[in-house]
């Protein structure tokens, strides 16, 4: 956790504020001391998490929370490890690690914030972008199929995956709490709001 912000660096409405207060209320209900959890993420919106959760926690390079998540998980298996990452981040350019991790079923719980675009980098088209959506990188609209992430997962072997609505905290929680207590590779596809996402 960064314990020196002087400024919100999220939208207002952002989806990522709900997923944080789902990740926090878990955590609590488990009753994790926080110097046995490690949050790891890569880079964009979403990835900003770590600074937030007080535990500890790293912003890796962009689609690569998984490979630092499962170092960690392979080092020391008694800590929790939770990685999290935007649709980006997981889906695109760190995809590979993504279904390596479910091939392998990693004892680690992986978090993706879908806003089904590169919000960070002020709304590029991402692989879960719909069909037809204008978005700065498809300003014709979008012309290729979007994938369905948790479709994928359990192809390549992952045994829990769900996607879930970020504004029900309640659910989002109990839903993080069983993820967290599964073991092997639990994966959560979080459908996340993105207010600023159709202004650019
Ligand atoms: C290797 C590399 N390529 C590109 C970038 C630029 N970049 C930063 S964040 C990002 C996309 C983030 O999108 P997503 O993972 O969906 O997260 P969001 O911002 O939507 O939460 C990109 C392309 C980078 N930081 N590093
Ligand atoms: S661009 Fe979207 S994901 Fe990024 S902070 Fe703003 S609302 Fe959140
Ligand atoms: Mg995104």
């Amino acid at each position: 956790m960064r314990t020196n912000l002087t400024k919100i660096q999220r939208c207002p409405g952002c989806g990522n504020f709900l997923i944080m207060a789902a990740i926090k209320a878990a955590l609590k209900e488990l009753n994790i001391p926080k110097h046995k959890v490690v949050v790891l993420s890569g880079i964009g919106c979403a990835s900003k998490m770590p600074q937030y959760i007080d535990s500890y926690g790293c912003e890796t390079l962009h689609g690569r929370s998984l490979p630092f998540a499962t170092g960690v998980k392979m080092a020391n298996p008694d800590l929790t490890v939770i990685a999290y990452g935007g649709d980006g981040d997981g889906y695109g350019i760190g995809l590979w690690h993504f279904l390596s991790a479910c091939r392998r079923d990693i004892n680690l719980t992986y978090i993706v914030a879908n806003n089904e675009n590169y919000g960070l980098t002020t709304g590029q088209a991402s692989p879960t972008t719909p069909l037809h959506v204008k978005t700065k990188s498809t300003p014709a609209g979008n012309e290729i199929q979007p994938f369905d992430p948790v479709a994928l997962a359990k192809s390549a072997g992952c045994q829990f995956s769900f996607t879930h609505q970020d504004k029900d905290i309640a659910g989002l929680t109990k839903l993080i709490v069983d993820a967290i207590q599964y073991q092997g590779f639990s994966h959560i596809d979080v459908d996340q709001q993105c207010p600023s996402r159709r202004k650019w």
